[in-house]
């Protein structure tokens, strides 16, 4: 067993439930094995959930509910700082952890558990600041305000590409808001949740917080459909495709339930005739075979103005030659593995469906079958934006170059997309980048200027317009989802005046 797993607690078997600081194990439950995408061999497995654990989960959920949310919010804060603390201890195997689980390189393992640290900040930060409103009434001797109550249980639903990262978003912002969380993270990796379930643990018996708050479970769709068809859970917070969001947008409001959907992307970059293209080439690339492009973020779409498309194609192909393909958690490695072989495939079907289009591969995209793992070389190619297949994300380092020649042109290539989470253009023209900010510009949730799509800061609200689902998580004002709004009126008079003027004598 490796040092770093050890060090985060990871056994050979683990169980894959938790309420907090214990771990349920159910023996009628199936094991999933948990492979490193950098060589294909077996880590460690994980137990299950099964239903009656999911019962049990859900229940303590619903108890330690009562208790958190009548602990005033700074010291619900206070938890989640010394969360931030134990994390920042674990920061390098838990960043290990994630490189050899889901295959991206260890500088983003790292950068992944830093997001984590970050949102515990910010959260800690954000307990005192949980405001509402004043207003003034129009009936005298009223007072009117509103304030912000938690919710209850929170089911998190994570995708395999940002393991840890995502779920913390979502649960300490919830938990400061006096939610209490239940995750289900991917079944791709399943010891990322059973490693920050043991961190966070350490937190929880310090303090002695209710078994409940901060819950884990393990499992494919069904345990997913659990969460999403139980009416104890008011709020689900789901990242993944645009096909698993609608199912879980249309079985959460089949009951009324409330959804924060974090779904796919299609981000593309507008590089100018004005951009300083030294920048602009360091951006695309680490936006485009960053995590082998399985960022929901990633930079899918080069929109290139016609001037500069030739010069800046010959200086992406150059790099692309020379990027450093292999293990993820060797520093000198840039592009680790695919999760897995599925994903390898998808991209050669990609790959496939591009030429079959018209399109040209100028580089990239074979299979590095001489590796054991899931590595291929992150491809460039050239293509037209209409495309069935450049409208789809596919979950791989692909990236597409699409030339134009005028800036209404770009615009709507830009935004002729299904999706609409990040988006970026490179400029130094100043009428060019406020257009693209503009309300006829951009239509994402993310819009950036000289920076590329993806690596955004943790203090913004994250997500996307359109296909992507509507949902914001995060920073900024995101908190208020995980609450309920409630509107209070207190008459302090002597009178009972009616709003709108009107007369109605008893
Ligand atoms: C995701 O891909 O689901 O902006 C999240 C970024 C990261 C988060 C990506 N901070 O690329």
């Amino acid at each position: 067993m490796k040092d770093f797993l050890s060090k985060l607690g990871i056994k050979h078997e683990n169980s894959g439930t938790s309420t907090g600081q214990e771990f349920l194990k159910d023996v009628t439950s199936e094991k999933i094995t948990s492979y490193t995408p950098s060589d294909g061999s077996e880590i460690a497995t994980v137990y299950e959930t099964t239903k009656s654990e999911y019962e049990e989960v859900v229940q303590k959920s619903q108890e330690a509910f009562k208790e958190w949310r009548m602990m005033p919010a700074p010291q619900r804060g206070e938890i989640v700082r010394q969360i931030g603390e134990e994390l920042r201890k674990y920061k390098e195997p838990l960043g290990k952890l994630v490189s050899y689980e889901m295959g991206k390189v260890y500088q983003e393992g790292l950068g992944e558990v830093q997001e984590m640290i970050d949102i515990c900040d910010f959260a800690v930060g954000q307990s005192r600041m949980l405001y509402g409103k004043t207003m003034h009434s129009e009936r005298p001797q009223h007072r009117m305000y509103e304030q912000w109550h938690p919710l209850g249980p929170v089911g998190v639903i994570s995708a395999f590409n940002f393991p840890v990262a995502v779920y913390s978003w979502n649960a300490m912002i919830a938990a400061i808001c006096g939610d209490t969380i239940i995750w289900k993270g991917s079944e791709k990796t399943p010891l990322c949740g059973v490693a920050v379930q043991n961190i966070i643990g350490n937190v929880l018996k310090a303090n002695d917080v209710p078994e409940g708050v901060f819950s884990l479970i393990t499992g494919g769709r069904e345990v997913g459909e659990w969460m999403t068809t139980d009416e104890r859970i008011p709020l689900i917070s789901a990242t993944g495709s645009i096909r698993m969001g609608k199912q879980v947008a249309q079985t959460v409001g089949a009951r009324l339930g409330k959804t924060i959907l974090e779904l796919g992307g299609n981000n593309a970059i507008i590089i100018s005739k004005d951009a300083d293209l030294e920048m602009a080439v360091r951006a695309v690339v680490f936006g485009a075979v960053g995590t082998a492009g399985q960022r929901c973020t990633s930079t899918r779409r080069l929109i290139i103005h016609e001037s500069v498309f030739d010069e800046l194609k010959d200086r992406l192909v150059s790099i692309y030659q020379s990027i450093k393909i292999g293990d993820p958690l060797d520093e000198d490695t840039l592009v680790g593995p695919l999760i897995d072989q599925d994903a390898v495939q998808a991209m050669q079907n990609a790959l496939k469906q591009i030429k079959e289009e018209g399109g040209k591969v100028i580089t990239g995209g074979e299979v590095l079958e001489n590796m054991e793992g899931h590595y291929v070389k992150p491809a460039i190619c050239e293509v037209k934006n209409h495309y069935e297949i450049v409208q789809e994300e596919t979950f791989a380092p692909i990236l597409y170059l699409i030339k134009y020649s005028s800036l209404k042109e770009a615009m709507e290539y830009h935004n002729g997309v299904k999706q609409g989470l990040s988006s970026a253009m490179f400029t130094l023209n100043m009428r060019e980048a406020e257009t693209f900010l503009s309300h006829r510009g951009s239509d994402c949730g993310i819009a950036n200027i000289n920076i590329g799509t993806s690596g955004a800061e943790i203090g913004g609200a994250f997500g996307g317009e359109k296909e992507t689902g509507g949902g914001r998580e995060s920073g900024s004002d995101a908190w208020k989802a995980y609450m309920r709004r409630q509107t209070n009126t207190i008459n302090w008079g002597d009178e009972l005046p009616l709003a709108q003027g009107i007369e109605f004598d008893v």
